[in-house]
């Protein structure tokens, strides 16, 4: 029977470079012939992909915090029971774009949602069930909207203001702060060779604990 994969989540505002990274990590693992898998949240099935969609669509209605809240946590059941479990389970390396993390830093820090309510579903969803490394790519938020904002049409998040993403930023560092043995924060803001030589060291360094 093969031993429990590692379960990795990758976090930062928009635009710092978690896809890039995401497919820079997975490739250090191949080379280390550890078998490994790339997913995201909102989605990674396709049933939360459809959820991904109800959230990051642009609408005319206002959408209410805790509607907000609850289909992210909807999405991640989904993702986490039918997908990342079983893939883990399997011996295989979870790489996931994003995970609660984000939640506490968007829908708390960025819309102003309880940490207490968001840790309740999280513990509802989850159990004990925490990424082993979160791998944080930082830069100022001026930074990652550069970075991001030449790609066309805006979604939901991404028409928000800099204060929105300011406090994402801010609560982002203080969750790495509180937990820095899980937490590992990398200087996004530099070229992209320097940042990936930092994150393969990373990867390299999670596969021999
Ligand atoms: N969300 C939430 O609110 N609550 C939750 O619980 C979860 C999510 C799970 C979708 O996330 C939205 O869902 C997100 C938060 C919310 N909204 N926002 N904003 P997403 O992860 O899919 O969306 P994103 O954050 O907007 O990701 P992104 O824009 O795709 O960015 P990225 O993956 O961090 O960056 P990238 O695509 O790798 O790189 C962007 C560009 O920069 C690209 O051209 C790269 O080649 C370039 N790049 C990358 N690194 C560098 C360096 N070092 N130098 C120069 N250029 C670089």
């Amino acid at each position: 029977m093969s031993s429990r994969g590692q379960f990795i989540t990758f976090e930062g505002t928009e635009g710092v470079g978690k896809s890039t990274q995401l497919e820079n990590a997975a490739s250090v693992l191949k080379a280390m012939n550890i078998d490994v898998v790339v997913t995201r949240e909102p989605g990674g099935t396709p049933m939360a992909e459809s959820i991904r969609e109800l959230l990051l669509t642009p609408r005319d209605e206002p959408v209410n915090d805790l509607t907000e809240l609850l289909l992210m946590f909807a999405a991640r059941a989904q993702h986490l029971h039918t997908r990342i479990l079983p893939e883990l389970a399997a011996g295989r390396w979870v790489l996931c774009d994003r995970f609660t993390d984000a939640t506490f830093a968007y829908q708390g820090g960025g819309r102003g949602v309880s940490a207490d309510a968001i840790a309740t579903l999280e513990t509802l969803v989850q159990g004990d069930v925490r990424p082993d490394h979160v791998v944080l790519l930082d830069a100022t938020v001026e930074t990652g909207m550069a970075r991001a904002r030449h790609r066309g049409e805006l979604d939901r998040f991404e028409r928000e203001t800099v204060a929105f993403f300011e406090r994402i930023r801010q609560t982002y560092l203080e969750r790495a702060a509180s937990a820095p043995q899980r937490y590992h924060r990398v200087n996004a803001a530099r070229p992209l060779e320097a940042v990936s030589e930092e994150v393969a060291g990373l990867l390299r360094s999670f596969a021999t604990r």
